[in-house]
C-alpha cells in the first residue's frame, strides 16, 4: 500500500470548472465560448488564489498575534518561475484543474503555456531566493520575501544569424498578471537627495525628492503546511502624476517627466550576474526596496502604534541580506530608529546589529559591491554620515581589541572615497554565512579573513538547497511516481532525506530498469519539446549532456566547447573511428551579461560550433550540439529531468555553491565536475565512485598561480588542445574569417585567468571513463539512482532548517 499525503482539496472538478466560468463571466467579461487559453489561465489562477486566501489571512494573523519571530528575506532578485502549477500543487487542486479545463473544452497544455514566466532574477542567487521562500512556507515559518517588481525582468535572449546574442526586453507584464495584487493602501514613501541640517541639536534630513513605493503581493503557498506567506515586491510610482504648472504651459513632455523618472526606479532588473554595476540607479533601487520593506515591517508588527517600542524589533523579524544588494538597510534602520523614532545611537546599533544577517554568494573580489562615497552622499546624505560614524565606532572597537593600524585600514568599511558593502554587512549584522562548506571556509581563510580573525563567532555555513516541489515533483512527475512507489509513500516531497530509502533498490535490477525507463521517457519528452519550441531534432537515444548556467569565464563553458571541438576533430581526422564514438547530444543554455565581451564571444562560438558540427555528415548521429536560447526556469524544468550527464566544471575555488548541480543529481543525472562549491558535498554524499571528478584542487590552482601560470605551455604540449584552439583561430567556425574569435583566442593563450587550458587534459581524459560507464546502461542507471537516493540533503527545506537554527533562531508558527 502506498501512503499518499499530498494536499488534496475537497473541491470537485465540476465545482472548479464553475469557479472558472464565474471568473470569466463576472470578472473578465468573456463567455467560455469567447475565451482564449490565456483567459482561462487568468480565471483558473484567480480561482486558485481564492482557495489560498483563508490560509493567507490566517498565516498573517498568527504571525502578528503569536510570538514567533518572522524572517524577512531581503533580495534584489526572486526568480520565481511560473506560478500556476505550483499553486495548484500546494492548494491540492491539480487534478480538478486538469479535469475542469478539459471539461471547458481547452487543452491543459495551452492554458499552462499562457503564463509568462516572471524573470525577476539573473541566475542562481535569484532562484535560490525563490526556493527559500517556498521552503519557509512549507515549513510553516512566518516569512516575507521583500524585493522589487521590475517592470522588465532579465532580458529575453535571441541569437542572430551569426550566432550572436541579442538582448530584447522581456514584456512580462503586457498581459494580465493574476498573481500579484497591487495594494495602493499600504504604500511607503522613499526619499532621496537633499541635505542634512541641524535643528535644535538634532540632525534632520531634508530630502530633495521622493517616490511612492507601492507593494505588489504574491502568495507563497506552503506544501502541506496549511500556510501561505507573502512575497512583497515594490513598484515605484510618482507622487506628482503630472506637474500642473508645467502642464498649463502645455509643455506636455516636461509635465510627465517626474513620473517617468520616479517609475524608472523599478523599471529594469540589472542583467549582471556576479558583477556589480556601479550605477546610481542601482543604488536607488537598493535603497528603494529596503527602505520600503523596513517601514513595512514596522507597520505590520506594530499595527496602529504611534510610538512603538522598537527595542523589540529584532524579536519580531530578522532580516536576511541576500548578498550585498540590500546592505544599505543597515544605515537605514539606524536612521529610522534615531531620526524617526528618537532612539539614541547605542540603542539603535544594538537593535540593528541583532536584526540583520548577511549571506555572501561569491569568492570573486570584483563581485563585492563598493559604492563611491560621493554617490551615497548625493543620494543619501544622512546615510553617509551614519556610515562614517559606524566606521569610527568600528575602528575604535578594533583598536581596543588590539588590531594593528595597517589591518584596521585594510578592514575599513568607509575609506573616505568609497563604502565597502560586504564589510558593512559583516560588521553591522550578527552572522555571515557562505553557501557551501568550501565557500564558507574560503570566506574565512581568504575573502573576509581579517573579519573572521576578529569576529570568529559571526561566521557560519549554510549549504544551499533547492525546492523538491518545483524541481522534482512538478518538473519530473514520472520520477516522482517511481520514488513514491519505491518508498511506499509520497512523504519525501516534504522530507527529502527519505530518498535514502531508495538506496537498497539500486541493487534491484528491475527497479533500476524502471528508473532507466523514466529517464528515457523524459528524454523523448524533451526531444518533442525542443522540436516544438526551437525546431531542434534531438535524438533521445543519445546521451544528453547538459551545461546550463550563466555564461561566465570562471564557470568555463570554454572548457566544454574546446573539448567538443577536440572530439569533432578526433572523428574528422579518423583518429577515432566514427563507429567507436558514443553518440552524444550536447545541450548548452546560458545568458551573458550584455556588456561582458568574452562571454558573448563564447556564446557566438558555441552557436557556430553547433552549426558546423550539426551540418557535417562525417559526424552525423555521433555528435550534436544544441543551444536553446533564453534559458530560464521553464526550460530548466524540461531539460533537467532529461539529462544524463551534467557539467559542473568551474575552476576550483570560484563557484560559491552552484544549485543546478543539486537539481541534476536529484533528477538522476551523473555529474562531471571539479572540487568546487557544493560539488564537494554532493560527491561526499553520493560517493566518489558515483561522481566523475577531474581537475585541479584549490591548493593546486593557488600553487600554479604562485609559480606563474603560462597557458601557452599547455597549448604547445597537448596536440588535441592545440588543434582545437587552432580551429577556432583559423576560421573553421567563422566561415574562414580569422578575426571573429581573435580576442577569445588571445585571451586563452596569454591570460586564461581560470586555467581552462591547464584542466583540459584531465577533462578530456575522464571522458573515456564516462563513456565506458554509459555503455553499460544498467550500471550507469544504478549509479544515477544512488545519486538520487543520497541527494535529499540538498533540499532547500534543510537549508532553511540550518538558517533557523544557526542564524535566525526562530521556527514554525505555533
Ligand atoms: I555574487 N550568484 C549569483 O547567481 N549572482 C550573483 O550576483 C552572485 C552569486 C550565485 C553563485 O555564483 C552560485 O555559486 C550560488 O550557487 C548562487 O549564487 C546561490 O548562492
Amino acid at each position: 500500500m502506498t501512503e499518499i499525503t499530498a494536499p488534496k482539496s475537497a473541491v470537485t472538478a465540476e465545482q472548479f470548472a464553475d469557479e472558472i466560468r464565474e471568473q470569466l463571466k463576472y470578472t473578465q467579461g468573456v463567455t467560455v465560448e469567447q475565451a482564449k487559453p490565456a483567459d482561462v489561465y487568468v480565471a483558473a489562477s484567480t480561482a486558485v488564489r481564492r482557495h489560498l486566501m483563508d490560509s493567507w489571512f490566517k498565516t498573517q494573523a498568527d504571525m502578528v498575534n503569536g510570538n514567533t519571530k518572522a524572517v524577512g528575506y531581503l533580495s534584489a532578485e526572486f526568480l520565481m518561475g511560473k506560478q500556476l502549477r505550483n499553486a495548484l500543487l500546494n492548494a491540492g487542486l491539480t487534478e480538478q484543474f486538469n479535469a475542469a479545463v478539459e471539461e471547458l473544452g481547452f487543452s491543459v497544455q495551452d492554458v499552462v503555456d499562457a503564463e509568462h514566466e516572471p524573470g525577476l532574477g539573473n541566475g542562481g542567487l535569484g532562484r535560490l531566493a525563490a526556493c527559500f521562500i517556498d521552503s519557509l512556507a512549507s515549513l510553516g515559518v512566518p516569512a516575507f520575501g521583500y524585493g522589487i517588481q521590475y517592470k522588465y525582468g532579465i532580458f529575453e535572449q535571441k541569437f542572430d544569424e551569426n550566432g550572436k546574442q541579442i538582448e530584447t526586453p522581456d514584456y512580462w507584464l503586457t498581459n494580465e498578471e493574476p498573481w500579484g495584487h497591487i495594494d495602493y493602501n499600504r504604500d511607503q514613501k522613499v526619499s532621496f537627495g537633499g541635505e542634512v541640517v541641524e535643528e535644535n541639536g538634532k540632525k534632520v534630513w531634508k530630502p530633495a525628492w521622493s517616490v511612492r513605493a507601492v507593494p505588489v503581493d504574491y502568495m507563497v503557498p506552503g506544501y502541506a503546511s496549511g500556510r501561505v506567506n507573502t512575497l512583497r515586491l515594490w513598484t515605484a510610482k510618482s507622487y506628482d502624476e503630472f506637474d500642473l504648472l508645467t502642464f498649463n504651459k502645455s509643455e506636455y513632455l516636461d509635465a510627465v517627466k517626474p513620473q517617468v523618472e520616479a517609475e524608472n526606479i523599478s523599471k529594469i532588473l540589472y542583467p549582471e550576474d556576479s558583477t556589480p554595476q556601479g550605477k546610481a540607479l542601482r543604488l536607488e533601487q537598493q535603497y528603494f526596496f529596503v527602505s520600503a520593506s523596513i517601514h513595512d515591517a514596522i507597520r505590520v508588527f506594530y499595527p496602529g502604534q504611534d510610538k512603538p517600542d522598537l527595542t523589540t524589533f529584532a524579536d519580531k523579524i530578522t532580516f536576511q541580506l541576500n548578498d550585498t544588494h540590500p546592505v544599505i538597510g543597515i544605515p537605514e534602520l539606524m536612521r529610522v530608529l534615531m531620526d524617526e523614532y528618537g532612539y539614541d545611537w547605542d540603542t539603535a546599533w544594538t537593535v540593528t546589529n541583532k536584526t540583520f544577517n548577511y549571506t555572501c554568494h561569491t569568492l570573486l573580489p570584483e563581485a563585492l559591491e563598493v559604492w563611491p562615497s560621493k554617490l551615497i552622499g548625493e543620494l543619501l546624505p544622512r546615510h553617509l554620515e551614519i556610515i562614517e560614524k559606524i566606521q569610527d565606532q568600528f575602528a575604535a572597537e578594533l583598536k581596543a581589541k588590539g588590531v594593528d593600524e595597517a589591518t584596521i585600514k585594510d578592514m575599513a568599511i568607509y575609506t573616505g572615497d568609497s563604502v565597502r558593502m560586504a564589510y558593512l554587512a559583516t560588521y553591522g549584522g550578527s552572522h555571515v554565512n557562505g553557501v557551501a562548506e568550501l565557500h564558507s571556509q574560503l570566506l574565512k581563510d581568504v575573502t573576509l579573513k581579517n573579519f573572521s580573525d576578529v569576529y570568529p563567532d559571526k561566521f557560519t555555513n549554510v549549504t544551499n538547497g533547492v525546492t523538491p516541489r518545483r524541481f522534482v515533483k512538478l518538473a519530473n512527475p514520472r520520477l516522482s511516481d517511481l520514488i513514491t512507489e519505491g518508498l511506499g509513500t509520497d512523504k519525501w516531497v516534504s522530507d527529502l532525506e527519505l530518498l535514502k530509502g531508495l538506496e537498497p533498490l539500486a541493487a534491484d535490477d528491475e527497479f533500476v530498469k524502471k528508473f532507466a525507463a523514466v529517464k528515457q521517457a523524459n528524454k523523448v519528452d524533451f526531444s518533442n519539446y525542443a522540436k516544438r519550441e526551437y525546431g531542434f531534432d534531438i535524438d533521445p537515444n543519445t546521451m544528453i549532456n547538459t551545461m546550463v548556467k550563466r555564461l561566465h569565464e570562471y564557470k568555463r563553458q570554454a572548457l566544454k566547447i574546446l573539448a567538443v571541438i577536440a572530439r569533432y576533430a578526433d572523428i574528422k581526422s579518423g583518429r577515432i573511428a566514427a563507429d567507436d564514438v558514443m553518440p552524444r547530444t550536447i545541450v548548452f543554455g546560458a545568458k551573458a551579461a550584455p556588456g561582458y565581451y568574452l562571454a558573448k564571444q563564447t556564446i557566438q562560438l558555441i552557436n557556430n560550433v553547433a552549426r558546423v558540427i550539426n551540418n557535417d555528415p562525417d559526424v552525423k548521429g555521433k555528435l550534436n550540439v544544441y543551444f536553446p536560447w533564453n534559458y530560464n526556469v521553464r526550460l530548466a524544468q524540461h531539460l533537467i529531468p532529461a539529462t544524463d550527464l551534467d557539467e559542473q566544471i568551474s575552476q576550483a575555488g570560484k563557484e560559491a555553491s552552484g544549485t543546478g548541480n543539486m537539481k541534476f543529481a536529484l533528477n538522476g543525472a551523473m555529474t562531471v565536475g571539479t572540487l568546487d562549491g557544493a560539488n564537494v558535498e554532493i560527491r561526499e554524499r553520493v560517493g566518489a565512485e558515483n561522481f566523475f571528478l577531474f581537475g585541479m584542487t584549490v591548493d593546486e590552482v593557488d600553487a600554479l598561480y604562485a609559480e606563474g601560470y603560462d597557458p601557452r605551455k599547455y597549448y604547445e604540449a597537448d596536440p588535441r588542445l592545440k588543434a582545437a584552439i587552432d580551429m577556432v583561430a583559423d576560421g573553421t567556425f567563422s566561415n574562414g574569417d580569422k578575426t571573429v574569435y581573435e580576442d577569445l583566442v588571445h585571451d586563452w593563450l596569454t591570460k586564461d585567468w581560470f586555467m581552462t587550458l591547464a584542466d583540459f587534459g584531465a577533462y578530456t581524459a575522464i571522458q573515456s571513463e564516462i563513456e565506458a560507464l554509459y555503455a553499460q546502461p544498467l550500471e550507469w542507471n544504478r549509479k544515477a539512482l544512488i545519486n538520487v537516493a543520497n541527494s535529499g540533503y540538498f533540499s532547500s527545506d534543510r537549508s532553511m532548517e540550518d538558517y533557523l537554527e544557526r542564524i535566525w533562531m526562530t521556527g514554525p508558527l505555533k
